[in-house]
């Protein structure tokens, strides 16, 4: 019994009494008594305890995060997003939930900030020796621009919107990017997997309806063989260094991007600019923006690598109008 009804029935019961005590029979009193039952609400409904339903919505949250796999604490949005297979987890979208980055950013543990010090600029290097690449970048933080690392790859002349939308449907491999559950990030856009991608209509592919940016993960086997007749392990990475098995694809037109965001894959990664050009910026944590260098910028053109490592620098990015369609293929490396 809620407060108030408790504070009414004392109300009733001192009427009762005084009724009584007035001289009004006890039978009367008890027709009233019969009236106030009959129009008594069958169904009472308990008042909306907020408190409780903060709690519960609490937990069901903190259990969630929980459950996140660690490959996709940088993109936490995409992975509720992929769970509920539902668009309301996403912050630039037109729906009525608007979370941001800030959840990764409660559970990322404290940066060291060593890695930011004394970087005015992301350096730039012409011809990278795996010794060099050992000793200065590879596991250091610092980033590196490889100034046509990737230059002779095929790659440049193969890779294409149409080359993947073949591949994928001469493959028949849509069906098996969903059953693995292969990454898939839209981005600002309502293409909801790579299926969406490659039935778009040509004059969208081509950008002439609007630009749009997507990204995913090359997880499967069968595609991976066969792409990789088109581009080489970067031949700096050092020797004993295992490359991940997965390859990204960011391709997408002018304007568009890649969110500032920060990832917890763990390992650093390199990208390389197939077409198009790009921009990223970087920056460090904002616990170490004091005493480090602040937000950096880079940008990349067909046949550069960038490395750097995304688990440690925030980023963005951003495609330029010249070049068209911009593609860049990356992967993590140990
Ligand atoms: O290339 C992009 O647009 C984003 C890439 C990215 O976020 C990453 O490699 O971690
Ligand atoms: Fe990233």
């Amino acid at each position: 019994m809620s407060r108030l009804e408790k504070r009414m029935e004392a109300k009733l019961q001192s009427l009762f009494t005084n009724a009584l005590r007035n001289g009004i029979p006890q039978n009367q009193l008890q027709r009233i008594s019969r009236v106030e039952n009959s129009i008594k609400p069958k169904y009472t409904t308990k008042p909306v305890n907020k408190k409780y339903y903060m709690m519960i919505f609490s937990i069901i949250c903190v259990l969630l995060a929980a459950g996140i796999p660690q490959e996709h604490y940088g993109q936490p949005l995409q992975y509720l997003n992929a769970l509920f297979k539902v668009r309301v987890f996403d912050p630039f979208g037109k729906c009525w939930l608007h979370p941001s980055y800030t959840t990764y950013d409660l559970m990322r543990p404290i940066a060291k900030c060593d890695v930011y010090r004394n970087l005015s600029e992301v350096p730039i290097v012409q011809n990278m020796t795996r010794q060099h690449f050992l000793q200065n970048f590879a596991y250091t933080g610092t980033p590196v621009l490889i100034k046509g690392g990737a230059a002779t790859w095929p790659a440049l002349n193969t890779f294409s919107y149409k080359y993947f939308k073949r591949l994928y449907t001469d493959m028949n491999a849509f069906e098996d990017f969903e059953t693995y559950r292969c990454q898939f990030f839209e981005y600002k856009t309502n293409l909801r997997s790579l299926r969406d991608v490659f039935k778009m209509s040509k004059r969208r592919a081509a950008l002439k309806k609007d630009q749009w940016y997507i990204g995913w993960s090359n997880c499967l086997p069968r595609i991976q063989t066969i792409l990789r007749r088109h581009y080489q392990r970067p031949a700096f990475l050092p020797v004993d260094s295992e490359s991940s098995s997965l390859d990204w694809i960011f391709m997408g037109g002018s304007g568009r991007g890649a969110m500032m965001h920060i990832d917890a894959v763990n390992r650093p990664s390199w990208q390389a600019m197939i077409k198009g050009k790009k921009t990223w910026t970087i920056q460090p944590p904002p616990e170490c923006l004091l005493h480090s260098s602040k937000r950096l910028q880079v940008t990349m053109e067909p046949g550069d690598i960038l490395v750097v490592d995304t688990n440690k620098w925030y980023h963005s990015t951003y495609i330029h109008p010249e070049g068209g369609l911009a593609i860049t293929i990356g992967s993590e490396y140990d």
